[in-house]
């Protein structure tokens, strides 16, 4: 059979088009999912891959195959996508989470759709496909591995389109189970938290230029011996980075520290709620009765600057929670903090909860993305919710509580970088804006870089020599006793 062209795409979300639009933020990583697919191709095969958050696509081309990655909040724009290479003769494969979660959804725009990870699935499709023989679903089961995975293909991202364009993932998956996570859903069927080989892990990083580095991994310290073996192997390779953990691998043994002698700088971690009803009650049992101050203590104690993920909207929540949630995250010095709409989504028992309880007030997915309500809340009114939650990114991006929460820290380096990183995150859009627009994000991996570099012991100031305005935060609170 003759070569395939072969466009691989990211629709852009709905929300490209309007006033929230922060281009910023769908600059930061490359589409690592399509980059992975494309890597089962042939080497003759013409690929090209688009990510519309970043760049104009072109839809007057004539690809045999159009590859296309479908998440909620880009699912209609992805559809309109499909029909129209449909309509032109081109064979059209649909996958990602929404797939996933809504196949009969996806199937009435798609050739063939894809269900959960396709590292197994894609080959085979690929191999019916030039034996002329395509089935419409692919799903994938038993047998889910990283093993032998082709490099990744990230010759066919424009690095310079991305601040971030080291991502990666070496594990798949999460050995938890929230009721309001995709993960459960996407991985049904099959094994759902695997790693890579170490070796493999490794030698994808030691591909990677420059010294930062961004694990988009679920869950980095979910496998110890994994994590383990793969902080070991990084401690030699003078890298820098971010990634993601839950708040209990924190707290167990010294894993954590073996992350920070490696590279670690940055953590995002999933506090979610600071009411333990809330946790029981989503099934977030590994952050039941752990003392959330001893967490950001410990990170801080290592020189790790905090990303806080905090869900509103859960049941135990009513009109107190975002006061009660913002200073904490105030006081116990957290440099960014994401803030989420409680959002139901599609396959997951959460959604399936608030449904069965009548409680789902739209299906519009161009809504589902954390920003609005999209559900009855149970103690708050939906504008309640909204106006709390809009209120929150505000009080929390103040100058004023960008300072005092640099201020918690005891050392002056970390003060300045914990300033520098919120400030540079949420207060300079414009000039972000113009960086972008004049294709020069590269030239800012320096400064980040400079921002996650390592506080070290030495530079903790002693405890007398805080400055002036300090303030020592209040007591901790001790999420569910
Ligand atoms: C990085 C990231 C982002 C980045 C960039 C995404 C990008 N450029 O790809 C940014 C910051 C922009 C972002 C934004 C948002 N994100 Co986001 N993001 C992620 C994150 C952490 C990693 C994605 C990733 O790279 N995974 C690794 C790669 C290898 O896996 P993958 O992309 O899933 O691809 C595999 C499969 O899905 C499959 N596949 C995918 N497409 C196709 C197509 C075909 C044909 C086939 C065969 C297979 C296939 O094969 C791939 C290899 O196995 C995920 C969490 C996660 N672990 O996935 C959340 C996640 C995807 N995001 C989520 C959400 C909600 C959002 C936002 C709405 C959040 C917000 N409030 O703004 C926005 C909107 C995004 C949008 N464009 O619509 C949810 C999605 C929920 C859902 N049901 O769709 C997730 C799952 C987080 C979560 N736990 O809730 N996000
Ligand atoms: S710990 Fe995070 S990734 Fe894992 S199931 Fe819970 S929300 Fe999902």
């Amino acid at each position: 059979m003759r070569p395939l062209r072969v466009k691989l795409i990211l629709p852009a979300l709905t929300e490209a088009t309007s006033p929230f639009w922060r281009p910023i933020k769908y600059s930061l990583f490359p589409p690592l999912g399509l980059a992975t697919l494309a890597a089962y191709l042939a080497p003759d095969d013409e690929a090209t891959l688009v990510d519309e958050h970043v760049e104009p696509l072109c839809l007057d081309d004539e690809p045999d195959l159009v590859i296309i990655q479908v998440y909620i909040t880009n699912a209609y724009r992805a559809y309109r996508i499909a029909d129209r290479y449909r309509a032109r003769g081109a064979f059209v494969a649909l996958g990602g989470l929404h797939v996933t979660a809504l196949p009969h959804e996806a199937m009435v725009h798609a050739d063939a759709i894809f269900l959960g990870p396709g590292e197994q699935t894609f080959p085979a499709f690929l191999r019916d496909l030039r034996e002329g023989r395509p089935v419409r679903v692919y799903r994938s089961t038993a047998g889910r591995t990283l093993e032998r995975l082709p490099p990744v293909r990230r010759d066919l991202i424009a690095r310079r389109n991305y601040l971030v364009p080291n991502s990666l993932v070496v594990t798949r998956g999460c050995p938890q189970h929230c009721d309001f996570c995709y993960k459960d859903a996407f991985f049904a069927g099959g094994r759902s938290f695997y790693t890579q080989r170490i070796d493999h892990a490794l030698a994808e990083i030691a591909r990677l230029p420059g010294r930062h580095l961004y694990f988009l991994d679920d869950h980095l310290l979910g496998d110890r011996r994994f994590a383990r073996a793969l902080f070991a192997g990084l401690r030699g390779m003078n890298r820098l980075f971010q990634g993601a953990s839950t708040v209990d691998a924190i707290l167990r043994d010294d894993i954590i520290e073996r992350a920070a002698e490696a590279g670690l700088r940055s953590l995002f971690v999933g506090f979610e709620t600071l009411s333990g009803g809330n946790l029981a009650r989503s099934n977030k049992r590994q952050n039941l009765g752990l003392d959330y101050k001893a967490v950001t203590d410990r990170l801080h104690g290592l020189g790790i600057m905090i990303n806080g993920s905090f869900v509103f909207g859960m049941d135990d929540d009513d009109a107190d929670v975002f006061r009660r949630t913002v200073d904490w995250a105030i006081e116990h010095g957290l440099t960014t903090a994401t803030f989420h709409i409680q959002t139901p989504y599609p396959g997951t028992a959460l959604h399936a909860r608030l449904e069965a309880e009548g409680r789902i007030t739209t299906g519009d997915w161009d809504l589902y993305d954390t920003r609005h309500v999209v559900y009855r809340p149970a103690r708050l009114k939906p504008e309640e919710l909204k106006d709390g939650y809009d209120w929150a990114y505000r009080e929390f991006y103040r100058w004023s509580s960008i300072s005092r929460a640099a201020l918690t820290h005891r050392s002056m380096k970390h003060q300045t970088k914990h300033f520098f990183y919120a400030a540079g995150w949420k207060k300079f859009e414009p000039a972000w804006n113009t960086v972008i627009r004049a294709r020069q994000l590269a030239r800012m991996t320096p400064l980040l870089e400079a921002v996650l570099s390592r506080v070290t012991a030495e530079s903790l100031a002693p405890a007398g020599d805080q400055p002036a305005t300090w303030t020592a935060p209040r007591q901790s609170l001790l999420v569910v006793r």
